[in-house]
């Protein structure tokens, strides 16, 4: 099913709603590019891999773009997650008045942390000859039909959702497990990401270091090279973890 045990992921799943089930230990496909250093620091968080070439989601994505935003913008949230979990042990043991900068850091942590995890989901929701449809026989096929209506009702919730988000943020497929249903959310400030307990299943990025090398200021566009390049089988994968997961209403 996964690289992952069931026990870790339902673990801690627990712990974070699903995010850490969902980070770098599920890169998917051939890893083609080498690790980076990003995580010399010896903090518990690094930089995965991309699953495919830097040129591999040419001409929807070109090398500079990618290279800038996994090699820079990802690499900078890994440094970011690890030295404020740093700090935090820092301050939980500094003594006096340390305690008090509890709160800083751990805003700095919700930010850096939910940027790195977003951005594994991010290229991970990518392929070389991606896009289309899902595979009407999936459950990913047979619950977006079932919860959107049609693909495309699908593919409009997405763009406009990643379009109308103010300034930076995301547009994400999510496994609701309350309710057992998919939903598009959208996150302006990702750190404050809502609906606790919502399994991330695909994630657009709409920052503009995502696009603007390429598209400049023509989001639209993006977005649009975006549903090209989707990733069907990754988001089915973890779709098929998601399915598992406990639920308030059982
Ligand atoms: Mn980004």
């Amino acid at each position: 099913m996964s690289s992952i045990s069931r026990r870790e992921m339902l673990g801690s799943a627990a712990l974070v709603g699903g995010w850490m089930a969902l980070g770098p230990g599920l890169a998917l496909g051939q890893q083609t590019v080498p690790q980076t250093s990003a995580n010399e620091d010896g903090g518990p968080y690094r930089l995965p891999p991309l699953p495919y070439g830097y040129a591999d989601l040419e001409p929807f994505l070109d090398v500079q773009t990618m290279k800038l935003h996994h090699d820079v913008h990802h690499a900078g949230y890994v440094r970011g997650a690890n030295a404020a979990v740093a700090e935090l042990e820092a301050v939980r043991h500094g003594g006096g008045e340390s305690i008090k900068r509890v709160r800083a850091v751990t805003d700095q942590l919700a930010f850096t942390l939910s940027g790195h995890l977003l951005h594994t989901l991010f290229f991970s929701s990518m392929t070389k000859d991606g896009g289309g449809d899902p595979p009407s026989d999936s459950d990913a096929g047979k619950m977006i039909k079932r919860d959107f209506g049609s693909f495309d009702a699908f593919r409009a919730n997405l763009a406009a959702v990643a379009k109308q988000v103010q300034g930076s943020g995301w547009g994400v497929l999510v496994y609701e497990p309350t309710a057992q249903r998919l939903l598009v959310l959208q996150a302006e400030k990702h750190q404050n990401l809502g609906v606790w307990g919502a399994v991330p299943l695909l994630a657009l990025d709409v920052w503009e270091h995502a696009y603007y090398l390429q598209y400049q200021n023509r989001r639209t566009e993006f977005i649009k090279a975006f549903m090209e390049v989707i990733n069907w089988a990754s988001v089915e994968e973890r779709l098929q973890i998601a399915l598992q997961l406990a639920t308030l209403n059982s």
